[in-house]
């Protein structure tokens, strides 16, 4: 009789211990699901997962497959086939496009490639909380430098973003496990690179390393 109990009770105990796993297994994949932005690679070929919230700066013929800009033919060193072009609608357009949600995990990392936009403050990607959306954060192309001649040489030694993407990774620990969203502004309507460019979204990492 002791027997029995004894075995009933490492029964339930297994039984147990092997739900309280599943659940886990199942929080674990449905973060992962929500963690990454959709199409934030722009690999559909358009705007698949992103809402124009305003203007007219963006659009599916915004998306594009070119490798190279200028007669020069600079490399935009955008990854994979497609990116975000904002002058393809003309440089005086302005409007916001904003991605879908996503709750912030992992590390607390967001990386992405970001040209043009040379004016600071009217052209940038921002993060904003879903719940207010509050911008809480404001990434300008801070790396822009337009070296005033056209030479592809000046790109390959990194003396020149103009069109081309320049890496940005941003940090915002204090922020894991709020909903949030990006939002790509062009504010721009006086030219001189009035827009911007964009691709390469990612916003889950975990141990630095990118999670699909
Ligand atoms: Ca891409
Ligand atoms: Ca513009």
């Amino acid at each position: 009789m002791k027997v029995i109990t004894n075995r009933s009770f490492y029964y339930w105990l297994i039984c147990i211990i092997w739900m309280i796993f599943i659940t886990g297994c199942n929080n674990s994949l449905h973060n992962i699901s929500n963690s990454q932005i959709i199409n934030g690679d722009f690999e559909t070929g358009d705007l698949t997962g992103w809402t124009v919230v305003e203007g007219d700066a963006f659009s599916n013929e915004t998306v594009v497959d070119t490798a190279t800009f200028w007669d020069e033919n600079i490399p935009f060193q955008h990854e994979g086939k497609y990116h975000l072009n904002g002058v393809i609608t003309g440089e005086q357009k302005v409007g916001k496009l904003q991605s879908s949600t996503f709750r912030l995990s992992g590390d607390g990392t967001i990386t992405f490639k970001m040209g043009a936009a040379r004016d600071i403050e009217k052209t940038y990607v921002a993060v904003c909380l879903a719940k207010t959306n509050d911008i809480i954060f404001k990434q300008p192309n801070t790396f822009f430098l337009d070296p005033g001649i056209a030479e592809v040489s000046q790109y390959d030694k990194g003396l020149a973003y103009t069109n081309n993407y320049a890496d940005y990774a941003i940090y915002l620990p204090e922020y894991i496990g709020q909903e949030m969203y990006l939002l790509i502004v062009d504010d721009d309507s006086d030219g001189d690179f009035g827009f911007i460019n964009v691709d390469s979204i990612k916003t889950y990492y975990v141990d630095g390393v990118a999670i699909p």
